[in-house]
This record gives structure tokens, sequence and C-alpha cells, in this order.
């Protein structure tokens, strides 16, 4: 049954509330992190992506997925608010859902974290070899930097990054609320001088035909970039953590994601009213999937002379309209902030896999803690281990679209969740309350529907393998060995962001 074994709430709640947490994080602290977590690869690398699947209309794209993910946040804002402990989207399932389902949850997650921090990983890749190449003009073989689709055999630089994180992780490296802003001020002075040099020279030639592919094309283009807006939940997990939540937890959530929202709208106008936004399509003028074999070779035909065709989109759009150093900056910029983006979504899904095998849905081994630097380096190692092969052989926009499938998923369950607890437990003390809920909610869990089923047939397809293969993990092995389903409900939750203590005895 669907809603069977559900962890309670007050369990769950008792352990935080024995261990508060200073409330010290204000609007602006908060909203600083979700920035910090949001501007990645999606807005430096997938703008590319989205050009090839919408030209320019990619415009209307950014527009939906921040639509999207604003009302995801401000369900969000409410579970995080009420259930401040670590977990996120699978802890919320887990009390509201049952354990299946928060399983599901779970397993999505690992694509949402996991798979992202590979995608990350090879847009870093791409702007770095870029900055080599352009500034310090050195030749650098397409075979060592690019995955077998991409028209090479391995991403090195994508995997080496994703091993220096992983060792930052194992020895426990947490950015510090100075870096993190330190972070979000390169980035966004990048993205500022960018929009301020390409805007300029716009040619509003370039915006017609708005949509060559169609609305479908929006759609496909919306359901990739989403990953732009991916890592707001960052600032819901620090919940416990904000002076006065139900003020600031909204301003943070949407602040954060409206000032990204504004920032991609500018940037990606830039690129089109600049360079131009055509997809590239074959040679009998068919469309052609980003990070496809067949994109690559026209690619090479045209001499990569299209931003689609660009690895470094923002940084290639800058060298086009003559800009040369300042695009060696951004590239610079890029390789700076983008590891701290790989390094959350590496610590998230750490914490996720922790908490999973606390729970006795994973093996208990998981969970070991380094005796010294008091990490769980068992399941940061083999996370990293995972994420460095997803870099090595796979395009980035695979892998960002992958990542959404999950992210989606848990999404619409955590505004299914806040509806179906408004009802069971009405009660409940809510620091925030999602405003109109009875309509943010299911437009946000329909919103998350309508762009999963818009991400490619081939991403869905994935999607169910692995939806598929974890109810087989959790049936042949997870279910028996649940804690809950052997009635241990005894909760050891520390605070959301501290490294993991070690287990205590199971029984
Ligand atoms: N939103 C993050 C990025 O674009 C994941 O890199």
């Amino acid at each position: 049954m669907i809603f069977g074994r559900v962890k309670p709430l007050d369990a769950i709640l008792a352990t935080a509330e024995k261990k508060p947490l200073h409330r010290s994080l204000g609007a602006f602290q908060l909203t600083m992190l979700g920035i910090g977590a949001v501007i990645g690869t999606g807005i430096f690398v997938l703008t590319a992506e989205a050009a090839q699947k919408a030209g320019p209309g990619m415009l209307l794209s950014f527009v939906i997925a921040g639509v999207v993910c604003a009302l995801a946040a401000l369900c969000y804002a409410e579970m995080a608010s009420m259930v401040p402990v670590s977990g996120s989207a699978y802890t919320y399932s887990y009390a509201v859902m049952g354990e299946p389902i928060a399983w599901m949850v779970g397993w999505a997650l690992i694509l949402e974290y996991a798979i992202a921090a590979g995608a990350v990983s090879v847009g870093w890749s791409g702007y770095v070899v870029g900055l080599l190449e352009n500034a310090f003009h050195l030749n650098i073989p397409k075979a060592l930097v690019r995955g077998p689709s991409d028209g090479g055999i391995v991403n090195l630089p994508a995997m080496g990054i994703a091993g220096l994180v992983t060792w930052l992780l194992v020895i426990g490296t947490k950015e510090s609320a100075r870096v993190n802003a330190v972070l979000v001020a390169i980035k966004v002075s990048a993205l500022s001088l960018f929009v301020f040099l390409a805007l300029p020279v716009m040619n509003m030639a370039h915006f017609t035909p708005f949509a060559p592919l169609g609305f479908g094309g929006i759609s496909a283009a919306a359901a990739s970039i989403f990953f732009a807006y991916v890592g707001f939940d960052a600032v819901s997990t620090a919940a416990e953590e904000t002076k006065n939540p139900q003020r600031n937890m909204p301003i943070g959530l949407i602040g954060s994601l409206a000032i990204c929202t504004l920032f991609y709208i500018l940037v990606a106008s830039g690129v089109i009213g600049s360079v131009g936004a055509t997809p590239v399509s074959g040679p009998s003028g068919e469309a052609l999937a980003p990070g496809s074999i067949a994109l690559a070779n026209q690619c090479r035909a045209i001499g990569d002379a299209a931003v689609v065709c660009s690895k470094e989109a923002l940084a290639w759009t800058l060298r086009e309209i003559g800009w040369p150093q300042i695009g060696n900056l951004v590239g610079l910029a890029a390789g700076l902030a983008l590891p701290s983006v790989i390094l959350m979504m590496m610590f998230g899904q750490t914490r996720i896999f922790f908490v999973m095998s606390r729970d006795g849905l994973l093996p208990q081994i998981l969970a070991q803690v380094h005796p010294r630097y008091h990490t769980p380096h068992v399941i940061t190692i083999l996370t990293g281990m995972f994420v460095a092969l997803f870099a090595a052989f796979f395009p980035v926009g695979l892998l960002a679209d992958i990542s959404n499938s999950g992210t989606l998923l848990a999404f619409a369950m955590v505004a299914i969740s806040v509806m179906v607890l408004r009802r069971t437990d009405p009660a409940r003390p809510r620091p925030f309350r999602t405003p109109a809920v009875n309509i943010i909610a299911p437009v946000a869990a329909a919103g998350c529907v309508y762009l999963f089923f818009s991400l490619s047939g081939y991403t869905i397809g994935l999607f169910a393998g692995w939806a598929i293969l974890g109810f087989s993990v959790y049936f042949l092995y997870g279910r028996s060995r649940s804690h809950v389903g052997r009635g241990i409900t005894e909760m050891h939750e520390r605070d959301s962001d501290a490294p993991p203590l070690p287990l205590p005895p199971v029984s």
C-alpha cells in the first residue's frame, strides 16, 4: 500500500528540536546561498543546447522553467520550515507518503544530485579547455576533453574536477558563507559583463523566426533549461538556521530565483541578439539533437561557426563580437565558480545516501564515517567515482536532462506532500505556509509533470529503467531491512549540515 510505513513526523522532528541550530541566516544570506547553488552550467553552457532545441524561443523556455521552479520553491519552503531536517524531499515523502514512495524519491534524487554533479563537471571542462586554448594557445586533442558522442573519447578534465571535489569532500571541506559570497560576486559580475557587452550589439532580426521548431521545441528547451534553476533547494535545507523563516525563507527562495531568472533572460537575449540562436540542422534540413554525433559532425562541417556548437557559449559569443579577452575572463569566472556547484551537488548526494542508509534502506557500510575527517568517506568516494565516470563519457545536455527527470519527480512529490499534509495534519505549526496552496501546489505538480514529459523519449526511457532498477533494489534489499518496517523509529538526526555521526547499533 502506498501510504504504508510512514515515518512519524514527530519522531523526525524530535531530534531536530533536541539540537536546535543557531538561527543566524537572514533574507540576504539565504538569497546569496540560493544564487550560489543555482547559477552554473545551466546558463553558462546549456544556453547553447536550449538554442539548438528552441532557437530564439528559448527566451520563453527560460520563463516557463523559472515559473515552475518558483511554484515548486513555495511548496519546498513550507515543507522545509515544517520538517527542517536532512534528506529534503526524501524525508518529506517518508513522513507523508510512506516508504515505497520515499524510496523512489530518494532514488530519483540520486539522479538530481550525482548526475547533475557530472553535468556541471562537463560544463566546467568546456570552459577551462576553451580558456586554455584561447588564452594560452594550447592545442588540446579533442579526444581527451570530450565524451564519445561529442567527437572525443574521454573527458579527462571533467573526470579530474569530479575527483578533486570528491577529495575536498572527504577531507571535510564545506563552503563558508564568505567563499560563497565571493563566488556569487564572480558569477554575477561575469554575467553582468556579458549582458553589458552583448546587449548593445543586438540585432532584432535575430529574434525571427522566434520558434523555428514550434512550441514543442520551446517545451523541450524548457525541460532542459530547468537545470539552470536547480539548486534552490539548498536554501530550503537551511530552514532550521533561518531567522524569522516565515518572512525570510520565501524571500530567499523566490528572491534568488527571481534574480537568476532576470539574469538568465538578459543573458539569453544577449546571445540571441548578438550572434543569433538559429538551430543547426542536418544536410537535408532535419532537426539535430544537442549532444548527438550528427550535430557534432554538422558542427565540424560548418567550422563550429554557431553558438549551438560551442561548449562555452558565453565565452564564444564574446569572442565572436570582438571581446576575446573578456571572453577568456568569463571562462576564468566559470572555471573558478562552477566547482562550488559540483561541491554542493555532491554534498547533497552524500547526505541523501547517508540518511537512506541510516534508515536501513541502503547498506549501513555506506554511512561509515572517517575516523579522522568525520565525513561519510565511503559514500563520498563511491559517489565521486560514479560522478567521474558520467562526466568522462556523457555529454552535458544528456546528463542535465537525466538529472532533471529525477528532480522533477522529487519536486512534484514535494508539491503533493504539501497538499496531503494540509489535510492529514492541519494543526501542525507551519512557520511558512505556501500562499494559495490549493492553486500553487497542484499547478507546481502539473508543471513538473509537463516538463518531465517534454524531456526526450530517450531520457524518459532511461528514467523508467532507473525506476525499475530502484524498485528491484527496494524489494530485494531495503524493504526487509528498513528500520521503520522493523519498528525501529528512534532518530539520530543531527543538524542538516554537519557531517553525519557514526551509526548506533541497529538493534
Ligand atoms: N543550477 C545548477 C547549474 O546550472 C545546477 O549548474
